[in-house]
C-alpha cells in the first residue's frame, strides 16, 4: 500500500482521480484542500467516510505549507492538480497563475528533492503550451508557443520538471493533457457553460418563458475534447512507468472541433434541431436561431486578448507506449453533459 498526495482534489481531475485510485488500487488518498469560506466539496462528498481517503489543508502556493505535508506523510506519489486552471482570467490574474502553476510547483519539487526523493512527481501540463502552433496534430515534440499568463505558467513549470528530473534523478513527468470535460467540469469553461444553458433554455422554452441568449465569445476556436475520466487513468500510467526511463506524453482524442459545433450538437440532443436552427449575421452580430427563437448570441466580453486557435493532438506515442486508449469520443461527450445538466427524459 503506498500514500499518495492529491492537490486540487475538489477540482474536476483531483476528484476523478480520487475516484479512479480508491476503485483500481489499494493505496491511501492524502487529499490536499485550500481552505475557502465557502466549501466546494460536492465532487468529494461521497469520499467523506472512505478510511482511505484523507482530507487535509494544503495551500500549494505556501511553502512551508508544502515542507510540512510532504515531510509528514513521505509521500510514494504526488499528484498535482491544483492550478489557476482558468485561460481567460489569466490575462487579469497573471501573478497569481505565476505563483501558483509555476512556483508552487517548485515548491513542490524543492521539498521532495530534499525530503521524499523517492516520491514519483506529476504536475498537470496542457496542450495551452502549444499556442500558436506550429503544425498539426500536436505530438510531444511540438515546440512551446504560449499564447496566455496561464500557457506561460505551465510551460515555465515544464521547464522545472525536466531540470529537477534530470538533475536529481527525480521521477517527475508533465502530460500534455488536451482538453478534457464531463459532469464536474467548472461553469466557467465553454462546454459546461454550454450544456448548462441549454438546460436552461430548454427550460424557458417548454415554460414558455423568454429565452434568453447563451452568451459566447469565438466561436471558431478548435478544441481537442476528451473525457476527464479517460485522462486520470492516463496519468496513472504516466505514473508508473519503468523507472529511469520516464517521458512526458500528450493524452488527446485525436480529433479536432469547433465552439460552433459543440453548441449545434448540444442544442441538437433536446430537440433544438440542426436541420431547423441555422446561424446568423457576421462576427460580434453572428447569432443563432430555432425559427424565431434566438439560442445563442455573441458577447465580446468573452473574446481573449490572444486566442489559442486550433489544437489537435497526436497520442500515438501514449497509445502505444503506456497501452493508454481513450473511451469517450466528441459525440458521446457532448451527451453526457447535456444528458447530466437537461436530463435524458429531454431527447426528442
Ligand atoms: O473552455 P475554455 O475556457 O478552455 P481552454 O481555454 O481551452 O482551456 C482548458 O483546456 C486547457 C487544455 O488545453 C487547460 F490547460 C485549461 O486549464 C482549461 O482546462 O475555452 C475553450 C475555447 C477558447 O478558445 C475560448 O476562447 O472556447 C472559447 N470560448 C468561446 N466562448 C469560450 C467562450 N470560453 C469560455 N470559457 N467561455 C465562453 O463564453
Amino acid at each position: 500500500m503506498k500514500t499518495i498526495v492529491i492537490t486540487g482534489v475538489t477540482g474536476q481531475d483531483g476528484s476523478l482521480m480520487a475516484d479512479y485510485l480508491l476503485k483500481n488500487t489499494e493505496h491511501t488518498i492524502i487529499a490536499g484542500v485550500r481552505r475557502l469560506s465557502v466549501k466546494n466539496h460536492c465532487n468529494i462528498k461521497h469520499l467523506n467516510k472512505n478510511p482511505r481517503f484523507k482530507l487535509i489543508d494544503l495551500d500549494i502556493t505556501d511553502q512551508h505549507n508544502t515542507d510540512k505535508v510532504i515531510s509528514d506523510f513521505k509521500p510514494d506519489y504526488f499528484i498535482n492538480f491544483a492550478a489557476n486552471s482558468f485561460v481567460g482570467n489569466s490575462w487579469t490574474q497573471p501573478v497569481s497563475h505565476m505563483t501558483t502553476n509555476c512556483l508552487s510547483v517548485l515548491y513542490q519539487l524543492e521539498s521532495l528533492r530534499k525530503i521524499a526523493p523517492h516520491c514519483r512527481y506529476y504536475n498537470a501540463g496542457s496542450s495551452e503550451e502549444f499556442g500558436d502552433v506550429a503544425y498539426t496534430p500536436q505530438d510531444e515534440n511540438h515546440p512551446l508557443r504560449p499564447r496566455s499568463p496561464y500557457a506561460a505558467s505551465k510551460c515555465s513549470a515544464r521547464h522545472l520538471v525536466k531540470v529537477y528530473r534530470e538533475s536529481y534523478d527525480l521521477y517527475a513527468v508533465q502530460g500534455w493533457l488536451f482538453n478534457h470535460e464531463g459532469v464536474r467540469r467548472g461553469e466557467e469553461f465553454v462546454t459546461r457553460k454550454i450544456t448548462k444553458n441549454v438546460a436552461r433554455i430548454l427550460k424557458e422554452f417548454e415554460t414558455g418563458q423568454v429565452i434568453k441568449p447563451l452568451q459566447l465569445g469565438n466561436l471558431d476556436a478548435q478544441r481537442d475534447w476528451s473525457d476527464a475520466e479517460d485522462f486520470v487513468k492516463g496519468v496513472w500510467l504516466m505514473l508508473n512507468q519503468e523507472r529511469g526511463k520516464e517521458k512526458d506524453y500528450v493524452l488527446s482524442s485525436n480529433e479536432t472541433h469547433s465552439i460552433r459545433e459543440f453548441v449545434v450538437e448540444a442544442f441538437n440532443f433536446v430537440g433544438f434541431h440542426r436541420a431547423v436552427s441555422e446561424w446568423r449575421g457576421e462576427g460580434v452580430n453572428e447569432k443563432y436561431f430555432h425559427g424565431n427563437d434566438c439560442l445563442v448570441e455573441i458577447n465580446k466580453d468573452f473574446y481573449r486578448p490572444a486566442e489559442v486557435d486550433l489544437l489537435k493532438g497526436d497520442s500515438t506515442k501514449a497509445r502505444e507506449e503506456l497501452g493508454w486508449e481513450p473511451t469517450c469520443n466528441f459525440i458521446q461527450l457532448v451527451k453526457k453533459m447535456v444528458d447530466r445538466d437537461a436530463g435524458p427524459v429531454m431527447y426528442p
